[in-house]
């Protein structure tokens, strides 16, 4: 009997190339004759371009090219970048042009582009380009930008409104009116990046035989990059190749598509040579998106003993200078206030603030973190002022799982209604409590006070909305050398795509896990994809990998049971081979299988029968199954330093069924680590004229192995009924929570001194600050 591997904790299959420098990035193709390309970026946050004047560049030898916008190819060179997730409250439809024409909105953003024969001349040349910039007041800070008078971030712009809309159910003004207690706050969740290892990259390689432009991009999402490119350049998708080798980490801003991957696509084309561009640190920060950045003005309605009459409030995300990929952030965030809790009414009202810094497009968690930050930190203030505890208030309003599927109340902009398919809230909380022994914490409090310590305990809850649509497609074909081989549309940039994928395909198939090959992120090897992003993949692509591979195990059962000459009842599929389950119990290989699919020459195929051993299913969910969990962090501050040392780290985590444990332990685990930089350390600084101020990794602090414990995880599987395989996603939930249980437990470390905080990171400086006003010293 073959393994059964859904659901074991089967050890990667990526990680012996990558772990033994096997891996192949963008970075190591390497094509004969390939130039190197470098971008002259805006110094500014606002600037009008006066002139470029690039003719010393272009004398300097080893320089192929300096290509500014009037430079590029129709319709590229006057188009704007398409906007991915368009809609109609977006009242500045604005997205950048591929190089900038006479307005630069952002520092970071591409002017021109030299291509040279290293990146050395290159990057000498780019300082050899003299633009003639003219500058402009520039905005830098979301809430400023909204107020009259501000400075437009851009010129042409009435004002920086970039989107305004309401969310809301049930009657809210009758909620407050009659409410015996109502909590308020006031949140700001800085801004962060995705600091994958790997930095953006993109080649280029266009061949005159075959008329293909093969480009390899770090992105998750070649299949949409591919549409991007063939909108850029009036060319057919057909005659255009988009390669995800592997990829360093996305975490989110590889989601979206950039100016570089259409640029270096058309430098290519241009120059009839292959062409590299490597993104370096510096840019990174410049230039790839980012995320957070929220301002939250709400207030919480509350009966006596703590239950929700109504929330409401406001809510201003700064999206930047550009709207890439619509306002799906604050969207997101205004429908994962509601979180875990039965909430009679809500009301927020959003504002989306265009600012000259670069564009926010989602990074793990894509405004989730802000909205349970928000109404955690309310269910907080309910705790501390009506004197009950944190877990207990959480307790008395979580929806119970009886009443899944548990429509929200919210309506979504396609006429749905929010519904979480399934959960248990109550019991993931009770599993984080005792993980953390959060019963044992007042003694564990108490003997730390002695000692002249301060501990804390911070808890919060979250649901997440995953596997979001509209598709994802497998195609599963039994080759004749017996092997199977799988394409996908979906990514890996470290989730273990691979694996999972494999593991449903093998058991489903019936062939062995190492007899499967993969292809991964290459738009020539299925014909439609989606990619990494919405914790999405094992949801769709996991689904349509089961739905493949049981078509093709159908015709093997078929096919075998004519060769074999037995009933199809009696064919029985292991480790790629089918076995009669009679007789002397003759068997026969997938590779004859697939030999045999094939027909005989001049003779006519059986009547039904179709070629090949192979299917593409297209899973598409009806909606977003919905996770959840709950987080329970033990910190101790030093009040001398402000440090903080996290002491344990207890999550509850519920993502439907599990394909994988082990991966699923990691995407806890790594999810948190990111969820700890942006509670304690991350932050994107941006001075009043837009100037970016963090831009190394001495200024921005990324946590290090020692400031991430390992995490207590226990799973709570509550099958989603909307998939196949009952699962929800993994990617984020680990990030989601974190700031908020982070900081509430750094709240509760210092009750001695009635400190409250509302804005992360909170970095040492914050803490002693805080501690100073409070009187600790
Ligand atoms: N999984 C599982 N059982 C489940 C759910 C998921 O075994 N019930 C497995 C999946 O099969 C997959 C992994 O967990 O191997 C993550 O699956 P999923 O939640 O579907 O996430 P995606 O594959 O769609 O990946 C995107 C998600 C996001 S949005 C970000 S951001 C993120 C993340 O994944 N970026 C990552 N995890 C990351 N992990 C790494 N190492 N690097 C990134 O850039």
């Amino acid at each position: 009997m073959g393994v059964k591997h859904f659901g074991a904790r089967v050890a990667r299959l990526e990680d012996p190339a990558l772990l033994t420098g096997r891996g192949r990035y963008v970075d190591d193709v390497n094509i004969p004759g390939m130039l190197h390309a470098c971008f002259v970026r805006s110094p500014h946050g606002h600037a009008l371009i006066q002139s470029i004047d690039a003719g010393a560049a272009r004398q300097m030898p080893g320089v192929h090219a300096v290509l500014t916008a009037d430079d590029l190819p129709a319709p590229m060179a006057g188009a704007r970048m398409p906007m991915l997730v368009p809609n109609a409250a977006i009242a500045a439809l604005r997205t950048q042009h591929c190089l900038a024409r006479d307005e630069v909105c952002y520092v970071g953003q591409t002017v021109a582009v030299v291509i040279a024969e290293s990146r050395y001349l290159a990057e000498d040349a780019v300082a050899m380009v003299e633009v003639d910039y003219d500058p402009l007041p520039a905005v830098s800070d979301c809430r400023a930008a909204l107020e009259p008078g501000a400075p437009t971030a851009h010129r042409d712009l009435p004002d920086n409104l970039a989107s305004a809309f309401r969310q809301s159910f049930g009657d809210v003004d009758a909620a407050f009116a009659g409410a015996p207690h109502v909590f308020r706050e006031s949140l700001f969740q800085h801004r962060g990046g995705g600091m994958a290892l790997e930095t953006r990259g993109v080649v280029a390689h266009h061949d005159r035989i075959t008329d293909l432009l093969t480009v390899w991009s770090a992105t998750q999402t070649p299949h949409i990059g591919r549409r991007m490119i063939a909108d850029l350049l009036g060319r057919s998708p057909e005659r255009i190749r988009v390669i995800a080798p592997d990829v360093g980490g996305g975490f989110g801003p590889k989601a979206i598509f950039y100016a570089e991957e259409a640029v270096i696509a058309a430098a290519a084309l241009l120059l009839g040579t292959p062409v590299k561009w490597i993104e370096d640190r510096r840019e990174h920060f410049l230039a790839a998106t980012q995320e957070r950045d929220q301002h939250w003005d709400v207030e919480i309605a509350v009966e006596a003993d703590g239950r929700i009459r109504g929330v409401r409030g406001s809510l201003i995300h700064d999206t930047g200078a550009f709207v890439p990929w619509g306002v799906i952030m604050p969207y997101i965030a205004s429908a994962t206030m509601p979180g875990p809790y039965v909430l009679p009414a809500y009301q927020l009202d959003v504002k989306v603030a265009l600012t000259n810094k670069v564009a926010t497009t989602p990074v793990r968690g894509a405004g989730r973190p802000q909205a349970v930050f928000a109404m955690e930190r309310l269910m907080d203030r309910v705790a501390q002022g009506l004197g009950i505890d944190p877990a207990e208030v959480r307790r008395r309003n979580f929806i119970q799982p009886e009443q899944m599927p548990y429509a929200v109340g919210l309506i979504f902009r396609d006429g749905k209604p929010l519904v979480y398919d399934s959960g248990d809230y109550p019991k993931a909380q009770a599993e984080a409590l005792t993980l953390a022994d959060h019963a044992g914490f007042p003694a564990r409090k108490a003997a730390a006070l002695k000692a002249g310590r301060h501990i804390g305990i911070g808890i919060a809850n979250y649901v997440e909305g995953t596997g979001l649509g509209p598709f994802e497609g497998v195609t599963v074909r039994v080759q004749q050398n017996g092997k199977v081989l799988v394409a996908t549309g979906a990514t890996n940039q470290g989730q273990g795509t691979r694996t999972t994928l494999s593991q449903i395909i093998s058991d489903r198939l019936g062939c062995r896990i190492e007899d499967i090959e993969m292809s991964i992120g290459d738009t020539a090897a299925i014909a439609n994809g989606v990619g990494a992003f919405a914790s999405r993949q094992a949801v769709n692509a996991g689904s349509s990998a089961a739905m493949a591979a049981e078509v093709v195990r159908a015709r093997v059962v078929q096919l075998a049971a004519r060769a074999l000459g037995v009933p199809e009842a009696e064919v029985a599929i292991e480790d790629g081979k089918a076995i009669a389950q009679s007789g002397n119990r003759p068997e026969i290989g997938f590779g004859d299988l697939a030999r045999l699919s094939q027909g005989m020459p001049g003779f006519s195929m059986a009547a039904g029968d179709m070629p090949g051993l192979e299917h593409t299913a297209y899973f598409t969910p009806p909606q977003a199954s919905y996770c959840s969990g709950t987080h329970v962090v033990e910190a101790e501050v030093d009040i001398m330093t402000g440090g903080v040392r996290l002491l344990t780290y207890s999550v509850a985590h519920d993502s439907g069924t599990i394909i994988n444990p082990l991966i699923v332990d990691g995407q806890v685990q790594g999810g948190v680590a990111h969820g700890i930089g942006n509670a304690l350390m991350e932050f994107m600084k941006y001075d009043e004229n837009a100037q970016p101020v963090t831009t190394t990794f001495a200024d921005y602090l990324m946590p290090m192995a020692t400031d991430v414990p390992t995490c207590r995880i226990a799973h709570v599987e509550s099958p989603s009924p909307l998939n196949p395989l009952g699962v929800k996603g993994a990617g984020e939930g680990g990030t989601i929570p974190a700031a908020a249980a982070i900081v509430a437990a750094v709240e509760d470390a210092l009750s001695p001194f009635g400190i409250r905080f509302s804005e992360t990171p909170l970095t040492p400086e914050r803490i002693v600050e805080a501690l100073t006003v409070a009187g600790a010293y």
